[in-house]
């Protein structure tokens, strides 16, 4: 009663957030429609049901093919409005925003054409839902460092327009080190980097983010309570996880939410958050994604406080936005 009123009306950062995974099935069929295309499924309900997930790669292929929708400027638009609208009716104060642009590039949908209506999207809500939003490109790690230098290459001319990047899809059999070189690139251009490790990947992917794509913070990073020295390392510098407990349930990296070791790594001093990865996909923004996870698990008020806090801290907004929350 009381816990769940404090989650909702709580101020909060969402940090982990892929806009291709806000589309939710009315909205891919409105695209569809729009664009003249026509779908493998014949209604929304039957599109919905096909959303049973036994791992990642089985979710992958199934939002690659409803992110195929997206054609025009206003399409990204759209999409990226629906979610800032539902994020601030969530008391989201400040989001950062990963997009796919391979996803699109390699359906001959230009960068341009992704950047600027996501990013007139994030101008927009703060005028008019007082909610800062940035952008964080992402490579897709199953695809070539080649592709990934080609993709940076092309978002060059739209670099003012994304504040950082990071690195998502497959993770195992595809290690940071893959894009060390890519990374190391856009930390020369004065970049924020991220990276997606331990989801389903081993500690040493989390290690060799932090060591060798130099990363801030870790998106998932579950798979850290596997190691205790790392713990330690994750603690002591305050690398932020960006925990996304609804996620891990549908995707049966904890088969129950039950198992769920968020209040673990607060209590072991780690800079978690709590984030809705695939909002539409894993059935939950972030608010059901704390109701649900302190339901399950039993957190408590001091730990509230602290998601809170620790969402703030580990965003990348400049100290304008961070004076304004103090
Ligand atoms: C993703 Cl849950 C998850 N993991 C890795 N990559 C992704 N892209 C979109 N959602
Ligand atoms: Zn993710």
């Amino acid at each position: 009663e009381r816990i769940p009123e404090l989650l909702r009306a709580m101020p909060k950062a969402e940090l982990h957030i892929h806009i291709e995974g806000s589309l939710e099935p009315e909205l891919i069929f409105a695209l569809a429609q729009r664009n003249g295309l026509s779908l493998p499924y014949p209604s929304v309900e039957a599109l919905r049901s096909a959303y049973a997930f036994t791992n990642l790669q089985s979710f992958l292929d199934i939002y690659y093919a409803g992110a195929s929708v997206l054609l025009h400027e206003q399409d990204f638009y759209d999409m990226a409005r629906a979610y800032l609208v539902r994020a601030a009716a969530d008391n989201v104060l400040h989001t950062e925003l990963f997009f796919d642009p391979q996803t699109h590039t390699e359906r001959g949908v230009a960068m341009e054409t992704v950047i600027n209506g996501l990013h007139r999207a994030c101008v927009d809500a703060k005028t008019d839902l007082g909610i800062s939003a940035t952008l964080i490109l992402c490579f897709l790690r199953h695809l070539s460092e080649e592709s990934a230098f080609e993709t940076l290459e092309q978002a060059q001319p739209y670099l003012d327009k994304i504040v950082g990047v990071g690195l998502d899809s497959s993770e195992v059999g595809n290690p940071p080190e893959k894009f060390a070189r890519v990374f190391a690139r856009c930390r020369e251009l004065g970049l924020h980097l991220v990276a997606h490790a331990g989801e389903e990947g081993p500690p040493a992917y989390i290690w060799s983010a932090l060591d060798v794509l130099k990363v801030e913070r870790i998106d998932h990073g579950v798979q850290a309570v596997h190691d205790a020295a790392l713990m330690q390392r994750l603690a002591q510098d305050r690398i932020a996880l960006t925990v996304c407990p609804l996620s891990n349930q549908k995707l049966c990296v904890f088969p129950n939410l039950t198992d769920h070791n968020l209040a673990r790594l607060l209590d072991a001093g780690l800079a978690a958050t709590v984030n809705s990865d695939d909002p539409a996909y894993f059935g939950g923004y972030i608010n059901d994604n704390f109701t649900q996870v302190f339901a399950a698990t039993g957190m408590t008020v001091r730990h509230a406080y602290q998601l809170a806090f620790n969402s703030f801290e580990a965003s990348f907004a400049g100290n304008a936005d961070k004076r304004v929350w103090e």
